[in-house]
């Protein structure tokens, strides 16, 4: 009798026994291969959404994969609980921060398990809690004592809406990356992460990352932006300072008819001071201080400038040329100011045409003529050096050197490198992040909190309100303290850190998260580290794990940890989405707000059906995890998202697609309660070659190992696996276990060793109810404790004989052979067959006859 699927009563089951046997706590031992398996930690908003489910479906298929695979896997999970939106909810429905996490993260562990994710809840960080934020503050001191970490003041990127600072990875297009809203601005004083000072190492180690994905490397490439140039020295006319540059181009010296200057730069005012310009160069300079830095440097942003009134010299030419300040120059890059090639160069092209300054051809194409009176835009490839003294006639890459040496032989210039990545600002002036362990005194200055002192606690006792900055500066007990060094009055940092130092070297914690006396305890750090399979949005391709390839490194130069690099491998999951409904009144609605006939509930009109887009509140296309697992379980809503799409790909929604991996589970049970009685009794193994009635289904049973194994190990492609598997159930459906007396027992032993694989290899996938079935069969222990299945080469292929085995003119036996089995092959199976033995006895063999292909026979001498 059907018992049906009832995954509510079994994935309560198994939660409770994994959870009560400590199932997936790590260890470390030595006589397994490790694996370290991370999975990026969530923000605790409060529930997960699909992309939590997806992001740990991915991860926990692997980490049971590989237990199976006998490696000693680790797999845990925390909470990257600091941030603004706990401080933004505590305002809104006025409630503390710390209880709003507290509260968030209680009911996503709950949702977690619910899941069935095989975590080692032991290890489970959070970043609020004083025992993590603590090393958090050790490590910041201890990078501060390398000179890793200082504090300046700088021009900063300030967002109104949030009241903090962000750092320029945070601005996107100008606009706030959590909010939207545009960002400002700003000179403020605030703590530095000299990450400029690995940025060579960050660039060159990337090449050994052949486990990450390309686009991500070029991602992290840009960002850190080398260029390989010169600094070229040109002196100003009647003045005693001179005008620093950096080019890549110095093979285009000649070009060069004027110079710009970035706005910000010391000389801007100073150059035009008591010239006619004067005016217009503090206006011009005046109005750029409010346009948004990364917006100014975008390539079609309209050039603007002024003239200073000042003359430079080229150094080559010994031309004089105007000295202009320029929209399209930035401050923080290179030296600030440039040599406008407009021939060579778009944007100076641009500026030039604008203002009408003169056009020089330095480089020309090599096959084209060109003449600067017409030309339409500037050469910017290389090419062959024109009007260029000694140098005309060498080809571009060429002259670069030569006119490097050049420079430096006359002390003109200098070859330089310069990096686009600028340190990381990490002051916050908000309330809910680890507080910098720093004091200020009247007479010691700058004092570091001592780290016997440590953790410097965050207050619980402030008012969080959005208005006028930090709440830390209300709480006097915080503020106001004694300087550890003179004892006399002094007073708190009040800034906290950015979030996304928390979420920098987690994962080392993770592997000693006990550790009492350091970060971490080098033994266990060093037996787990790297993270062997990273798992996580490409969002944060470069921000969060940049930072966590320099925190690590920076922790190995503190003689911590051995590793280079963090992630060995890294997995960038694709977005969840769904159809939009849209209203053209209402705008985007729910499911529930549309009518069966697609016309909006609240107006009648007709419903849009809007593109595919990922799921967010806005769009109204969200689905939430919990009605999926009321209806279906976590089984089902497991499958469907490693079913619908590979893992890096974009995952669309779909209601049919959910239904579709019910049906498959509940008819693997069918397959099983079906056959129950039958499968319980212990069935003896049958080899191969002789197996006939149940033949294709064993073969079919291990082609399915083959290509799951497969498709796990090699390219994450979970979906063709479950396809696979499938396929399998399928032809288990169809599979006639009742047949003649003869054969019941090849039968029933073919049907059980595709039940239990089926059940293997869907385990990972499916937990709880693999597991529950293998209780049902009575299989000892838990089906994780199993070992994954093999399959033999020579079976899985289809092509094969049949070889008829006669003794003395009598068949006697069948066997089945590979298809390229010769005559001696043959004559070996033959006689080692157990069927075919019992015939010959202790008779002694005449003659063996081998017809190719076909059939043995013996000839005995008879009795
Ligand atoms: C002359 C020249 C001629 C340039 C030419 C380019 C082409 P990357 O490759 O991104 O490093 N530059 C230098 N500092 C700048 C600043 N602070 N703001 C804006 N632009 C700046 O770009 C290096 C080039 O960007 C430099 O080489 C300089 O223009 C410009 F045919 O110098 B070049
Ligand atoms: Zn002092």
């Amino acid at each position: 009798m059907a018992r049906g699927y009832d995954f509510k009563t079994i994935e309560a089951k198994w939660q409770r026994v994994w959870e009560e046997s400590g199932a997936f706590a790590a260890t470390e031992e030595s006589g397994k291969r490790k694996f370290y398996l991370l999975e990026m930690f969530p923000y605790p908003s409060g529930r997960i959404h699909m992309g939590h489910v997806r992001n740990y479906a991915i991860g926990d298929v692997l980490a049971r994969f590989l237990r199976m695979r006998g490696y000693n896997v680790l797999h845990p999970m925390g909470w990257d609980s600091f941030g603004l939106p706990a401080e933004n909810a505590a305002i809104e429905h006025r409630t503390h921060p710390a209880k709003w996490t507290r509260d968030n993260i209680a009911y996503m562990r709950t949702q977690l398990k619910w899941m069935g994710f095989s975590y080692d809840w032991q290890r489970e960080i959070t970043c609020s809690d004083p025992g993590y934020y603590r090393w958090g503050q050790w490590l910041f001191l201890k990078l501060y004592e390398k000179g890793l970490v200082y504090k300046k003041s700088s021009t900063v990127n300030w967002c109104e809406s949030c009241q903090t600072v962000l750092a320029n990875e945070q601005v996107e297009g100008g606009l706030c990356w959590r909010d939207g809203t545009s960002v400002v601005q700003k000179e403020l004083p605030g703590w530095f992460f000299r990450i400029t000072a690995y940025a060579e190492e960050l660039l060159s180690s990337l090449d050994e990352l052949h486990g990450w994905p390309e686009p991500v490397k070029v991602m992290q490439r840009n960002w850190i932006g080398k260029s390989v140039g010169a600094e070229v020295r040109f002196s100003l006319v009647e003045r005693e300072e001179a005008l620093t540059i950096f080019t890549t181009r110095q093979d285009t010296l000649f070009g060069a008819t004027f110079m710009v200057l970035a706005p910000e730069h010391p000389l801007a005012l100073s150059l035009s001071k008591g010239t006619p310009q004067e005016q217009q160069v503090r206006a011009f300079v005046d109005r750029m201080k409010l346009e948004d830095r990364t917006q100014r440097a975008v390539a079609d942003t309209k050039k603007e400038g002024v003239f200073t009134g000042a003359y430079a010299i080229n150094p080559l030419t010994h031309e004089r040329i105007p000295v202009w300040i320029g929209n399209f120059v930035l401050l923080e890059y290179g030296t600030g100011a440039i040599m406008a090639v407009p021939s060579n160069d778009q944007r100076d092209f641009e500026f030039a045409k604008q203002y009408g300054l003169p056009i020089r051809l330095a480089v020309r194409p090599i096959d084209i003529d060109l003449d600067e009176t017409t030309m339409q835009q500037a050469h910017e490839g290389q090419g062959v050096l024109v009007n260029s003294g000694p140098f005309t006639g060498l080809g571009s890459e060429q002259a670069r050197e030569a006119i490097a040496d050049f420079l430096e032989r006359e002390g003109i210039g200098k070859r330089t490198v310069n990096y686009r990545i600028r340190d990381w600002g990490i002051s916050r002036q908000r309330y809910w992040g680890n507080p910098i362990p720093i004091i200020y005194c009247h007479g010691c200055g700058v004092v570091p909190v001592p780290y016997q002192e440590l953790p410097v606690i965050l207050p619980q006792d402030v008012e969080v309100t959005m208005k006028g900055g930090s709440p830390l500066q209300k709480v006097a007990t915080f503020a106001h303290v004694a300087c550890p060094r003179c004892g006399g009055p002094a007073r708190r940092e009040m800034d906290t850190m950015d979030t996304f130092v928390d979420s920098s070297w987690y994962f080392l914690r993770f592997t000693s998260p006990e550790a009492e006396d350091g970060p971490v305890t080098p033994a266990r750090v060093n037996y787990w580290m790297p993270v062997d399979q990273y798992i996580g949005g490409i969002e944060h391709a470069v921000l969060h794990l940049l930072y966590a390839r320099f925190f690590t490194k920076a922790v190995r130069d503190l003689g911590l940890i051995a590793v280079d690099e963090p992630f060995r491998r890294l997995l960038t999951q694709g977005m969840v989405c769904k159809e939009t409904y849209k209203c053209p009144e209402h705008g985007f609605r729910l499911p529930e707000e549309v009518d069966t006939d697609r016309a909006c509930k609240a107006c009648g009109r007709p419903i849009e059906i809007g593109r595919i887009e990922k799921m967010s509140k806005s769009k109204k296309n969200v689905i939430d995890p919990e009605d999926l697992l009321a209806r279906y379980g976590a089984d089902t809503a497991r499958l469907f998202c490693l079913f619908a799409a590979p893992p890096e790909r974009d995952l669309e929604w779909s209601d049919q697609g959910v239904e579709g991996s019910f049906r498959f589970l509940s008819k693997i049970v069918r397959l099983v309660e079906d056959q129950e009685a039958l499968l319980k009794q212990p069935s003896t193994p049958i080899p191969f070659p002789r197996l006939v009635a149940g033949r294709a289904l064993y073969r079919k049973a291990q082609q399915t190992v083959k290509r799951v194994t497969e498709d796990i190990e090699e390219e994450f492609h979970f979906n063709t696996a479950i396809s696979a598997l499938m396929e399998l159930a399928n032809e288990m459906g169809r599979f006639e276990l009742v047949g003649p007396a003869d054969e019941a027992d090849e039968r029933r032993f073919a049907y059980s060793y595709a039940v239990e694989t089926l059940l293997l290899l869907l385990s990972p996938f499916a937990p709880h109810l693999c597991e529950e079935l293998w209780e049902r069969l009575g299989r000892n222990g838990s089906i994780f404790r199993a070992t994954w299945p093999t399959y033999d080469p020579s079976v899985i292929t289809a092509e094969e004989i049949v070889m008829v085995i006669q003794v003395d003119g009598k068949v006697r036996s069948r066997l089945f052979l590979p298809a390229g089995a010769d005559d001696s092959a043959m004559r070996e199976a033959a006689l080692a067959d157990e069927r075919v033995k019992v015939w010959l006895e202790d008779r002694p063999i005449k003659k063996v006859v081998v017809v190719p292909k076909k059939l043995v026979n013996i000839v005995t001498g008879g009795v």
